[in-house]
């Protein structure tokens, strides 16, 4: 049984449709493709499993049939066993994983090509081996992280709620409603971490209004927690939390980019050598106004991984989208 290796490469394909060239269309049933470059990275790959996201809706402004997506290998104009999935991570959009069959070398460049968004019949798929299944999408450690549910969270203050007013996914959000600074909070569970690991934190976040006055951020306070469950501060520990927000203030002459709107922000950090658990908090610190949280993402990240560039969408010479 050969060990199998998951690696996710998150990339957004916002690019023009442009039409195909160069390299020939391996498969008439399909209507699109990207090509996708990998660079092998610094280790040797067995039966690598490769991954990447797609938004097909943002792409075609249309949803495709997952089922009829496929990845073939350049090189060998053969397809390869491959998956694709509803992705966890990228606020809607595939995650398709394909295998990098067989022993690459370090430093190796190697082409696919997706392929999707076909007609009529798309035979069935018969080649996945027994031993690729579907990638382990990456542990959130948040609980209700989508707030689709109650419970999980602990809230003080009456302007902090889970509201069906606003919602990135779902049917709700995390509302802050602050009439004076820093008024509300909400606090997860408590999760289990791993010292000396790299993390990754994002969330989406919204402002619906906001004071003049105010010069405050939208927070995700990630305190770090010892084994005891309880946190350290400075002087002790300098290192012991980790910051995510949306700055919201009326100086900054970009306030018409978030307000409004929904804003997603990411961060990546490592723990120290002495964290066993973690707590985030949400909050509107020094902030007035109306704010909203939605879809909390708290992965650990993957070691070392090879690189995927993804083309542009190419549609297929002859097909007419139209
Ligand atoms: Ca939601």
């Amino acid at each position: 049984m050969h060990r199998i290796k998951f690696v996710i490469c998150i990339i957004t394909v916002l690019s023009p449709l442009v039409f195909a060239e160069q390299f020939p269309w391996l498969d008439a049933n399909y209507n699109y493709r990207i090509k996708a470059s990998v660079d092998s990275g610094m280790y040797i790959r067995k039966n690598y499993v490769l991954s990447v996201d797609i938004n097909f809706q943002d792409l075609l402004k249309n949803s495709i049939d997952a089922n009829h997506i496929r990845v073939f290998d350049q090189e060998t104009q053969k397809e390869v066993p491959s998956i694709a999935k509803p992705a966890v991570e990228s606020g809607g959009g595939n995650l398709i994983a394909w295998l990098m069959q067989g022993k690459v070398e370090p430093l190796s460049e190697k082409q696919y090509f997706i392929y999707f968004g076909g007609s009529g019949e798309i035979p069935e798929k018969s080649n996945r081996p027994a031993e690729f299944n579907i990638p382990p999408t990456r542990h959130n450690l948040i609980s209700n992280p989508d707030f689709e549910e109650n419970g999980h969270w602990l809230m003080e203050g009456k302007g902090c709620e889970f509201s069906d007013k606003e919602m990135h996914n779902g049917k709700r959000s995390l509302r802050i409603n602050n009439s004076k600074p820093s008024e509300n909070d909400c606090y997860s569970d408590i999760f289990e971490m791993k010292p000396n690991h790299s993390y990754l934190l994002s969330s989406w976040f919204k402002v619906s209004k906001f004071a003049a006055n105010n010069d405050g951020c939208l927070l995700i306070e990630l305190t770090f927690l010892d084994k005891n469950q309880k946190p350290r501060t400075p002087p002790a520990e300098e290192n012991y939390r980790a910051l995510l927000g949306l700055s919201v203030s009326p100086a900054e002459e970009d306030a018409a980019n978030f307000l409004g709107k929904w804003v997603y922000e990411k961060f990546t950090f490592t723990t120290p050598e002495w964290v066993n658990y973690g707590k985030v908090r949400l909050r509107g610190y020094k902030f007035i106004g109306e704010g909203y949280f939605d879809e909390i993402r708290l992965c650990e990240r993957m070691p070392e991984k090879p690189k995927i560039v993804l083309g542009k969408a190419e549609v297929r010479p002859g097909f007419s989208a139209n």
